[in-house]
């Protein structure tokens, strides 16, 4: 009998990738979004691997629990629907726009979660890939916020394993860097101009390596659970920590106490 996934986030980037690349290797699929005529036409495309395409948002509770409520045995719950809003200043940036991260990346991940979960640990077997970031390991300007969803995705699904030691399920944190997808046109609000800015001249990682990842992820043999695994494109790695120096204290004889 074919494997089933389901994939939130699945009408772009990442989620769009990995339904066509599990489509290919005869999994089912079971694809939800926000946006309705983008899941019809991957449907459309993807034809009788689709078992359902769901329109909800994951960070309305009530939605994700009536979505979710009646599906068949899930194998895989890829975690995968979140977004960035905006990179200014924690004291400057919109309230909502960390309510609208917290609601996606953080309960979205705990509402999915929470429906699929008490299926596997019944069946004893399944798996929950959850996708964090670099952010949610490296703090970088601006990433206020986002980097601190994915702060909590990493430590959550650390925990998940905590819980589910002697069980059969598996949990996995995939924690990309910089990837191309609708990511920055989301993040930028649509500023095509700079969401273009952020992969100029470099290399990114594209959603079908994302793909790939999950895949290699979700075909290992069932004894092996990889907690962590975190992906840069080659052209991205660290920097120095930084240092704000003062002017006034650069000029030659001054003490540096
Ligand atoms: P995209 O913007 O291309 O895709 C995001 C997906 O999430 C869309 O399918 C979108 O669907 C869905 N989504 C967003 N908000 C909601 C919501 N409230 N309810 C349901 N679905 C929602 O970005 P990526 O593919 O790059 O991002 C996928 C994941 O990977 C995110 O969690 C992101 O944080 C993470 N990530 C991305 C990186 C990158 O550089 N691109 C690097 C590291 C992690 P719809 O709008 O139809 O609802
Ligand atoms: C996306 C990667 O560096 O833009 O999670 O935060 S980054």
């Amino acid at each position: 009998m074919a494997s089933t996934i389901l994939i939130t986030g699945a009408t772009s980037g990442f989620g769009a990738a990995c339904a066509r690349r599990f489509a290919g290797e005869g999994w089912q699929l079971i694809l939800t979004g926000r946006r309705g005529e983008r899941l019809e036409q991957l449907q459309a495309e993807l034809g009788g691997a689709v078992t359902a395409a769901l329109t909800f948002d994951v960070g309305q509770r009530q939605a994700v629990q009536e979505a979710l409520q009646q599906l068949p045995p899930i194998d895989l719950l890829l975690n995968n629907a979140g977004l960035a809003l905006g990179l200014g200043p924690a004291w400057k940036v919109d309230l909502d726009d960390w309510e609208t991260m917290v609601d996606t990346n953080i309960k979205g991940v705990l509402y999915c979660t929470r429906a699929v979960l008490p299926g596997m640990v019944e069946r004893n077997r399944g798996h929950i890939i959850n996708i964090g970031s670099t952010a949610g390991s490296w703090p970088y300007p601006g990433g206020n916020v986002y980097g601190g969803t994915k702060a909590f995705v990493q430590q959550f699904s650390r925990n998940l394993r905590a819980d589910l030691l002697g069980t059969r399920v598996r949990v996995t944190c995939l924690e990309p860097g910089m990837a191309e997808s609708e990511f920055s046109q989301v993040r930028f609000k649509g500023d095509q101009e700079l969401a273009a800015k952020v992969y100029a001249g470099a290399e990114p990682l594209r959603p079908e390596d994302i793909a790939d990842l999950i895949y290699f992820l979700a075909t290992l043999p069932p004894h092996v659970n990889v907690n962590t695994l975190e992906v840069m494109p080659i052209d991205q790695a660290w920097g120095p920590l930084a240092v704000h120096r003062h002017p006034e204290q650069q000029s030659p004889g001054r003490s540096t106490r």
